[in-house]
């Protein structure tokens, strides 16, 4: 009927099936707002899993990129380029960090950081060669690679695709007991996430990242923390672990809305101490700190700071939650979130939120489930409050009892 059949079509005709979208076919987007090839409109709820915080086509972003493109794109490592250096010094200035390390996708990011706390072990720690430790937690999400698969606890990421990569301790969430009895000398890190993002939106215990940090401290364990989903504005402060007292993580990766969707733009952050570990020749990657990325994220930083972003989410996410917390249905068992990071568990017996969320799309609000029964509310955080009585009023109906 519509050139939209056509198009998927050949899609799942040329492409591995390693997905299973919503039968849409996106062309355009502005702002929180996206178009199909038919041209209708939908309100976008997902933001590409939290890297379009600044909203699709932010126009300064894409100004910058087009600016950088007609200069020069990719230089390598081999040589310096003019875009690098002030990307980094503003991103280690809103960090509060030294130093930076660039990379592209954020597993390639969450791979950085493990070879970090490896060799920070080996030659900082003075862990015995080759037994190094690294502790992670359950349902976590780290990417797709074979070290990151090999952080997971999911069966369906994992399954026929091993060997998998040693030296991971897996514990569970939110439990600081686990943690303290899984540390031995051999113990380098704790990898997480400060809420866990396709776990169905996981907020911890208040303290917890505070209290998981003071455990790795004494123990001579790096805190490491994935804010490729939750940083950058999403929950309300400009990184999660801001929202709790001494959370700062030894080691901080990003990527994401590093580039407000832009390109593949990511890094990890730390003290000199810890990433002067890395010396010439022993870690990189060709697109890594290439001066178009750069440019991009010095661009996709500076709305976030200019745009006032994080606080926006923290005020519009109160007021979503608010709003959320009116619906009369029996179908939610929970709402829960921080700042626009918002999941809805469903009722199990409604046999999954897909559904929903195929409904949502026919009302023109773009979402995702999440391990099967949440739907996951992450607009961009350029909303604006009328659009929020818009989400919930189309929640609410898809939600009727
Ligand atoms: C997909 C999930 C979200 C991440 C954290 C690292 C990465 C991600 C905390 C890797 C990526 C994405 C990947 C995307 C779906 C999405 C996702 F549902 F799979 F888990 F957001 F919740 N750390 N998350 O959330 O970053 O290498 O992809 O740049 O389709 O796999 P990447």
């Amino acid at each position: 009927m519509t050139d939209q059949r056509q198009i998927i079509d050949q899609t799942e005709r040329r492409s591995a099936h390693n997905y299973n979208p919503l039968p849409l076919v996106l062309e355009k987007g502005e702002g929180i707002w996206v178009w199909d090839t038919d041209g209708n409109k939908y309100l976008d709820c997902l933001s590409a899993y939290s890297a379009v915080n600044q909203g699709h086509c932010h126009p300064k972003i894409i100004e910058a990129m087009i600016k950088q493109a007609r200069k020069i794109t990719l230089t390598s490592r081999a040589f310096h380029n003019d875009q690098m250096g002030i990307f980094l010094e503003k991103l280690c200035q809103m960090a509060k960090m030294d130093k930076a390390l660039p990379m592209n996708t954020g597993a390639e990011a969450v791979e950085t950081a493990i070879k970090a706390v490896r060799k920070w072990g080996y030659e900082i720690k003075g862990v015995e060669d080759n037994k190094a430790e690294i502790i992670v937690v359950r349902d976590n999400f780290h990417g797709r690679t074979m070290a990151t698969v090999s952080m997971s606890s999911e069966p369906d990421y994992r399954k026929n695709f091993g060997p998998f990569m040693p030296g991971f301790k897996l514990i569970d969430y939110n439990d600081l007991t686990a943690l303290a009895q899984a540390i031995t000398p051999n113990t380098v890190a704790l990898i997480m996430e400060p809420i866990q993002g396709e776990a169905g939106i996981i907020i911890p215990d208040e303290g917890y990242l505070t209290e998981a940090r003071k455990i790795c401290k004494q123990n001579e364990v790096l805190f490491v923390l994935d804010e490729i989903q939750t940083g950058l504005g999403r929950t309300g402060r400009l990184f999660c672990f801001q929202h709790e007292e001494n959370a700062t993580p030894d080691v901080l990766i990003v990527g994401k809305a590093l580039s407000g969707g832009v390109y593949p733009v990511s890094a990890i952050l730390a003290s000199d101490k810890i990433m002067d570990v890395f010396t010439p020749g022993i870690h990189g990657s060709t697109f890594g700190g290439n001066p178009l990325g750069a440019a991009i994220g010095l661009a996709a930083l500076q709305v976030i700071e200019d745009e006032n972003l994080a606080e926006r989410s923290q005020i519009l996410g109160d007021y979503l939650m608010r709003k959320l917390q009116t619906i009369r249905t029996n179908k939610i068992i929970e709402i829960r979130g921080r700042g626009l990071f918002v999941g809805i568990e469903l009722d199990k017996s409604l046999g999954g939120a897909r559904s929903y969320c195929e409904a949502l799309m026919k009302k023109g609000i773009l979402c995702k489930e999440t391990h099967e029964h949440v739907i996951r509310l992450a607009p961009p955080l350029v909303i604006e409050n009328e659009h929020i009585d818009l989400i919930v009023d189309k929640i609410a109906e898809v939600l009727k009892d």
